[in-house]
């Protein structure tokens, strides 16, 4: 791959988000999340973990930029804390979370390293979600615009790059579907309505960030698993299409052309859902078109006919024991089925760099918008050996494959203006613990808190970025 295909000002970057790395969840006046006070409920997560300590990011930030500095990151992505800012949710702003983000920003900046700050990912202040069930209620949306133009105030002199909303397609269904993510909740209806609320809350930030004449860019980051047919049987294919549009086009075509596709609406109706939109909402949804697409991509999605009598929720694998992921899917339109020509991870999922040429492809295709990879990693068990070493020649191997993936999509015609790694510490994995690592940097910590020692070291996939990103300068 010709190194000169990536432009100059490429955004060589990795990722985190607040709640999996910061910690200090009741310090300095940050109130509870949603995720705070999902980790108590017993068996949510694996072993009980928590992000209350997570990797002491709130206190070791500094160590943690200066780690990237000498990587030689370009851009570092992380989310803000909604219950740093506004305890309440909304009302007064609390200036010790301004200011933990706005030192954050010029450490960053001071280290010529770009902030990519995604707005929301997934830490709802739990005051809302007790006054009006969250985004169950159009209510959030004015409260959402409020909290992102307090951001744009205080940051946007200095941040170019916002995330509205991270995987609303992930939160929305691991919430309100699979009843695995706060608030627990099983119930197609409630979840596309409080669908629609988050794509108007959506919409009106981005208007908002136009009218408040900020100069950066902004744009939802979105889980995308691009879907394949099992196999050329028509009825499969049709399945894949339908998997296509439910689990992609439904939220993809609602950020960049604002509409719903129509096949999903009729589907919905089988499934007794008819979602709340009123007529004003038409035009809120057209005339937001973000300004580049985030693409959160770690695996292609596999699919097959799902008789009306067949699959539905399965279990997911949160252990890190393979094979023990369950198929799923909605019957009477797709289920989910294991690709044959792929590998996976102890975590079942499916690796496939092509599959991430090809969903850049079809975004370029369908919409014709710029693209930033958000995320992209591989969550595995790593192994500190006894001289401090962690030899992780898988993450190498997965990542250096998704770059010549993206290098190809760009010399075939697509545009994509970043690539951030998950993650750039190892941090919380929201259901499956501690012991799936991502990162370039080890912490040194398992499940447990009290036996947390915190300290960083680095693994060969640091060393292997540290000489591709200086290649590609
Ligand atoms: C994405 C989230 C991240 C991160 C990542 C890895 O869906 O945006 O926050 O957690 O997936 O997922 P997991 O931690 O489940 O392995």
């Amino acid at each position: 791959m010709s190194e000169r295909i990536f432009p100059n000002n490429f955004l060589w970057g990795s990722a985190s988000a607040a709640y999996q790395v910061e910690g200090a969840w009741d310090k300095d006046g940050k109130s509870e999340s949603i995720w705070d006070k999902y980790v108590r409920i017993p068996g949510t997560t694996f072993k009980e973990t928590n992000g209350n300590l997570a990797v002491d990011h709130y206190n070791r930030y500094k160590e943690d930029v200066q780690l990237m500095a000498d990587l030689g990151l370009k851009a570092y992505r992380f989310s803000i804390a909604w219950t740093r800012i506004l305890p309440n949710g909304r009302g007064e702003v609390n200036q010790a979370g301004i200011e933990f983000y706005s030192n954050l920003i010029d450490e960053l900046i001071a280290h010529n390293i770009e902030p990519v700050v995604t707005i929301y990912h997934w830490d709802l202040p739990q005051g809302l979600q007790d006054e009006y069930a969250g985004w169950e209620s159009r209510e959030i949306i004015e409260d959402f615009v409020n909290y992102a133009a307090v951001l744009f105030e205080a940051f946007g002199d200095r941040v170019k790059y916002w995330v509205t909303l991270n995987e609303q397609n992930i939160f929305m269904t691991l919430g309100y579907v699979q009843a695995v993510h706060p608030p627990k909740v099983s119930n197609y209806q409630r979840m596309y309505n409080a669908n629609h609320i988050a794509n108007l809350a959506n919409a009106l930030t981005i208007k908002k960030f136009r009218a408040m004449g900020m100069t950066g860019k902004i744009g939802p980051s979105f889980a995308y698993n691009p879907a394949y047919s099992i196999d050329s049987k028509p009825e499969n294919v049709i399945a894949a299409e339908n998997y296509e549009a439910f689990n992609s086009s439904f939220w993809m075509d609602v950020y960049i052309n604002g509409k719903y596709p129509k096949t999903v609406l009729k589907g919905l109706e089988k499934l007794d859902v008819t979602i709340d939109i009123r007529p004003e909402d038409h035009e809120v949804l057209a005339n937001s078109r973000p300004d580049f697409l985030g693409i959160n991509y770690y695996q292609t999605n596999t699919a097959a006919y799902n008789p009306e009598d067949g699959v539905s929720i399965g279990k997911m694998n949160t252990t890190g024991e393979k094979g023990s992921s369950e198929e799923a899917g909605v019957p009477g339109f797709f289920k989910r089925v294991q690709n044959p020509f792929v590998e996976r991870t102890n975590w079942d999922w499916e690796i496939d760099p092509q599959g991430l040429k090809l969903g850049i492809k079809r975004i370029t295709n369908r919409y014709d918008i710029p693209v930033m990879i958000t995320e992209n990693g591989l969550g595995e068990y790593d192994k500190l050996t006894e001289d401090k070493q962690i030899h992780d020649d898988y993450r190498i191997d997965y990542l250096s494959s998704h770059v010549d993936a993206i290098g190809e999509a760009i010399a075939e015609g697509s545009e994509v203006i970043g690539y951030c790694t998950w993650s750039f510490t190892d941090l919380l994995s929201w259901l499956n613990g501690y012991q799936k690592r991502y990162g370039f940097v080890y912490i040194d910590r398992e499940e447990d808190d009290a036996t947390a020692k915190l300290t960083r070291y680095k693994k060969d996939s640091y060393y292997w970025y540290q000489e591709l990103i200086k290649k590609h300068s």
